[in-house]
C-alpha cells in the first residue's frame, strides 16, 4: 500500500502544480496584455505629443489650362523641378519624401530664397506675401493644389518651425 500511495501524491502533487502555473500563465498572460495595451497607448501619446497628426496630403485634380510644378519637400530641402512657369494657374504637385510632415508655403517677394525674416524659427506671415498654402502633410504622401500666380518672383517655403532655416526654400520666377 505504501509503495502504491508513494506515486499518488507525487502525481497529485504534479498535477495541482501543474494546473497552478498554468493558471499563473493565464493571469500572467492577462496582465502584460494589459501593459502593452498601456505601453501602446503610451507610445502613441508621445507620437501625438510631437506634433499634430500628421495628415495624408490632399491631390486635387489639376485643372487642364494649369501648369504643373513639381515640387519634392524632406529634410531639409524644398526642390521645385522647374524654376520658371507661365503666369496663370500653377498647379503644384507636391511629394512628401521626407520622414515627417511639411508644409508648402508660396510666398510672392523680390527677397532671395535665403532672406526672408524670421521669427521664432518661422517667417512671420503677416510681413510677407502669402499667395498659396498647402497644410502640413504626412511623410510619404502627396499634394496637390493650384494657385492663381501672377507674373512675379516667389519663394516657396516649409514654414513649419525651423524648417525653412535648415533649408526648405527655393525660388520661383513666373513670367
Ligand atoms: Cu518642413
Amino acid at each position: 500500500m505504501l509503495r502504491v500511495e508513494k506515486p499518488w501524491p507525487v502525481a497529485v502533487l504534479v498535477l495541482t502544480v501543474a494546473l497552478f502555473s498554468t493558471a499563473c500563465t493565464g493571469d500572467g498572460e492577462d496582465r502584460p496584455q494589459v501593459d502593452v495595451v498601456g505601453g501602446d497607448k503610451t507610445s502613441s501619446a508621445s507620437v501625438s505629443a510631437s506634433g499634430a497628426p500628421p495628415e495624408r496630403g490632399v491631390v486635387e485634380p489639376k485643372p487642364p489650362s494649369a501648369v504643373q510644378v513639381d515640387v519634392e519637400l524632406k529634410e531639409w530641402a524644398t526642390e521645385a523641378k522647374a524654376a520658371r512657369v507661365s503666369a496663370g494657374g500653377v498647379y503644384f504637385f507636391v511629394s512628401n519624401q521626407g520622414k515627417q510632415p511639411h508644409e508648402l508655403v508660396v510666398i510672392q517677394t523680390d527677397q532671395s530664397p535665403d532672406k526672408l525674416p524670421v521669427e521664432g524659427g518661422r517667417v512671420p506671415e503677416g510681413k510677407v506675401k502669402i499667395v498659396g498654402e498647402i497644410e502640413p502633410f504626412a511623410a510619404e504622401s502627396k499634394a496637390g493644389k493650384t494657385f492663381n500666380l501672377a507674373k512675379g518672383k516667389y519663394v516657396l517655403i516649409c514654414n513649419i518651425a525651423g524648417h525653412y532655416e535648415l533649408g526648405m526654400r527655393v525660388a520661383l520666377t513666373v513670367e
